[in-house]
Parts: structure tokens; C-alpha cells; sequence
């Protein structure tokens, strides 16, 4: 409990003859031992200070000259809210870095915490036949933060480019495994240049973050009758498969818990890239989809929905999908042909078709008329793949199993949900075990 957490970091270089003030925020879960540093590079006069959310000035400065290191140290526990840190600037521009730290404020409850790193640790990478990955937990002693804003700060060789931002994003897609367990994920596709490449993550609340206090996993499928014979068979795969419909930590609303305003900051380190893809080249295809849905709207109408992926794994918007159906599962593997699959929607269609076109970590619902009615009583799978602008393909997804048939009586899903729709969910929850 007597772990210093970061709650702010802040570099940037300075003009001199100027006063600079900065803001933090002290949340409900940190506030003893708060310790504000500041150092330059270069000695700039003038001691820091900081104000209180109510208005009091903490002048009780420590500074060591020989580094340029100024610390101030709060004695009490620090005011929750909005804090201001001043420093005037008499003389020359200097670079200068801010960070601030502080314990958790009750011993007895755990502070949100939020640490970071790459897939690649710090070792050397070469990044033309190695993804990278850029990954922040944030939690609350075991439990997940989820819904918090997370960006990563990737700091290049170039020493004068602006460091690549990149949002984190916690929904299962892409390079994230499981969505909603707290762990926030991104590729870095954005080389410059062999060299080090220095990683940081920044993390917020804009009023939507929440801990996870629940993790019973929703049995909502166990309880629904599979009214098949053709598919009664697969129940025990589909008890096997702890988290239905992808890999989701399931959300409970009635234990869940606002956090509240917070801020959290955490260094990844930094990774030594050796050999970078071509310059101006594209060597990274869109990621595989995972979360392919499908509801059958009639014999001759379906609804598919997921998640877009990226031109470069999840960044970048992709050229186009292409969307493949066939009875023998099998089919569809990434050298899928139309010898043994029917393409129900191909390049050169989806790329004139906007509703596809989106954001990666959007998602994307596609109603799409096939050219020949579905039969009853008959299994049929879909699959898809996004094509990036350079031909990338990405990877097939999983297949997802659907029926034409109508299920009678309906089997109580969702009283809002036509028979149909109740098949298909029921099925392409099998996307995870097929
Ligand atoms: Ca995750
Ligand atoms: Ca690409």
C-alpha cells in the first residue's frame, strides 16, 4: 500500500520569461505521500509551486542544483480534485519533465493502478517479420478497470517528429485477446527508422469507466433449448467453451462501480528496432476479424455484422471484405475459391459499398441479399476477410454456422427476437469452438 503510483507525467520544452502552469488530478483512491518533481535540463530560475482544488499554495521546495531537480512534498493528505502546478521561467527554454506520484489515500482499498509494456519486452525487434504490440492493464487490485480511456505514446528514433499517439482499446478485437478484462491492446505499425523506439501510456476517465466487480460468466446460452437435432450434439461443446460469443469478461451493471475521475501514467520502456518493413511499401495486412455475427432476415435476406479491422492490422481504414458462404466448413480457409464457396460479396463491390468502409474498432452491419435462397435443414457457414489498398489480404475468420430453417416455438433468447434470429445467435456462438 506504500506503492508509488503515478498519477502525471508531463515533458515539454519550455520558452524562458514566462510562467508555465499545468493541471492533475488527485482521485479519491490515491492522496498520501504525494511527491511532485520537476527536472530541466538546464537551470531555469524560479522555484514551483502547487495550489489545492481549494486554493492553497504548497511553496516547502527541495532543490538540488547540481541536477536541476526541484521536489515538493506534501506532508498531508493530499485534497481530492484539481491540482495546479506553477513555475515561473526567468532565462533561457529548457526542456523539463513533471511527474507526479502519491500512495493509495486508505490503506484498506486498493488504488487503480495501470502498468504497461510491449509483446516484443525491451529486446531488439525486427520489425519487417515481428508484430508489435503495445499493451496497459488498468485495475483496481484484480479487478478490471473497463471503459477507461488508454493512449499509448510511442516516442520514435526521429528526433524531431511528434511521438505516435495510439488509443488502446479494450473490445477483443485485433490485437486485443479478450475484451473487458482490464488489459488495453494495440499493434505499432508506424516505423520511421531502425533505432529505439520509447513507450509510455496515459489513462483516463471521460465519465464511462467502471470496475468490473463480476465476473460470473453469462449462462445465457446454456439455458437456451437447441431445438435441433442436427445441433443438439454440440452442447457440450458449447458448455466447454466458457465465454460464449468470443472472449468477453462478461460486465455486471449491478456490481460495477464508477471510478470517478482519474488519471494514471506508466512507462513500457523502450524496444531497439534493427531492420524496419520497406519505406513507402505496405506490409501489413488488416487483422483477422473475430467477432463475425449473422442473422438470417428471410431464405434470401442476411444481416452480417463485426468489427472493422485495419488497413495495417487495426490502423487504417481497409480497401474492402470479402465475404464467403458454403455448406462444407472446410471451404473456407484462406485459399477459399469460388469452386467450392459462393463469394457473396467480393472487392470490388464492398469497396463501393460505404457501410463497410469504417473506422477499425467500429462496427459494421451489412444486410446482404443472396442469390440463391437458403434450403431447410441444411448447415451453411460464412466467413470474411478484409483486403487492404496493397492486396494484403488478412486472415479468413473463424466460421460461423447458420440454418435457414425456422425454429418452432421459439427458444426464449429474447421475447424481442424473431425464430430466425434465435437459430442463428444460438449458432454463431460456435464461431469459438469450430
Ligand atoms: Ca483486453
Ligand atoms: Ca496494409
Amino acid at each position: 500500500m506504500n506503492t508509488n503510483i503515478k498519477i502525471c507525467e508531463w515533458d515539454g520544452t519550455m520558452q524562458g520569461g514566462s510562467t508555465i502552469s499545468e493541471t492533475f488530478l488527485v482521485d479519491a483512491t490515491v492522496g498520501r505521500n504525494l511527491e511532485f518533481r520537476l527536472d530541466t535540463k538546464d537551470y531555469v530560475a524560479g522555484d514551483p509551486f502547487l495550489t489545492s482544488p481549494s486554493g492553497k499554495n504548497y511553496t516547502n521546495v527541495e532543490f538540488t542544483s547540481e541536477i536541476n531537480l526541484w521536489i515538493i512534498k506534501l506532508d498531508t493528505e493530499a485534497e481530492v480534485g484539481e491540482w495546479t502546478w506553477t513555475k515561473p521561467l526567468s532565462g533561457k527554454s529548457t526542456k523539463m519533465k513533471v511527474t507526479v506520484t502519491a500512495q493509495a489515500r486508505d490503506p484498506m482499498r486498493l488504488p487503480i493502478i495501470t502498468e504497461s509494456w510491449m509483446n516484443t519486452g525491451t529486446d531488439f525487434v525486427d520489425a519487417s517479420q515481428q508484430q508489435v504490440i503495445v499493451y496497459a492493464r488498468v485495475t483496481q487490485g484484480d479487478k478490471p478497470v473497463v471503459g477507461a480511456k488508454v493512449r499509448a505514446y510511442v516516442t520514435t528514433p526521429s528526433t524531431t517528429a511528434e511521438a505516435v499517439e495510439l488509443n488502446l482499446l479494450d473490445n477483443g478485437q485485433n490485437a486485443d485477446v479478450q475484451a473487458g478484462d482490464g488489459i488495453y491492446s494495440r499493434y505499432f505499425t508506424q516505423f520511421v527508422s531502425k533505432g529505439r523506439y520509447a513507450v509510455k501510456a496515459q489513462v483516463w476517465d471521460e465519465g464511462s469507466s467502471f470496475i468490473n466487480n463480476g465476473f460470473i460468466t453469462s449462462r445465457r446460452i446454456l439455458d437456451t433449448p437447441l431445438t435441433f437435432s442436427l445441433f443438439t450434439g454440440l452442447r457440450d461443446q458449447l458448455v466447454a467453451n466458457e465465454y460464449c460469443c468470443g472472449s468477453v469478461v462478461p460486465f455486471n451493471p449491478e456490481t460495477a462501480v464508477p471510478t470517478g475521475n482519474f488519471t494514471r501514467t506508466a512507462a513500457a520502456g523502450s524496444f531497439n528496432v534493427l531492420k524496419i518493413p520497406p519505406i513507402g511499401g505496405d506490409s501489413f495486412p488488416p487483422s483477422q476479424v473475430r467477432d463475425l455475427a449473422i442473422m438470417v432476415n428471410d431464405s434470401s435476406h442476411v444481416t452480417l455484422t463485426w468489427t472493422a479491422p485495419g488497413d495495417d492490422f487495426d490502423s487504417g481504414i481497409v480497401k474492402g471484405y470479402e465475404i464467403w458462404m458454403s455448406d462444407n466448413i472446410s471451404a473456407l480457409n484462406d485459399n477459399v475459391t469460388e469452386n467450392t464457396a459462393i463469394c457473396i460479396l467480393d472487392l470490388p463491390h464492398s469497396t463501393n459499398t460505404p457501410e463497410v468502409l469504417k473506422e477499425p474498432g467500429e462496427e459494421i452491419v451489412l444486410s446482404v441479399k443472396l442469390e440463391t435462397s437458403l434450403e431447410p435443414n441444411t448447415l451453411y457457414f460464412v466467413s470474411l476477410r478484409a483486403v487492404d489498398h496493397n492486396k494484403n489480404n488478412g486472415p479468413m475468420s473463424r466460421p460461423v454456422g447458420f440454418t435457414g430453417e425456422i425454429v418452432s416455438g421459439g427458444a426464449g433468447i429474447s421475447g424481442g427476437l424473431n425464430p430466425w434470429t434465435v437459430t442463428l445467435l444460438v449458432l454463431g456462438c460456435l464461431r469459438g469452438v469450430l
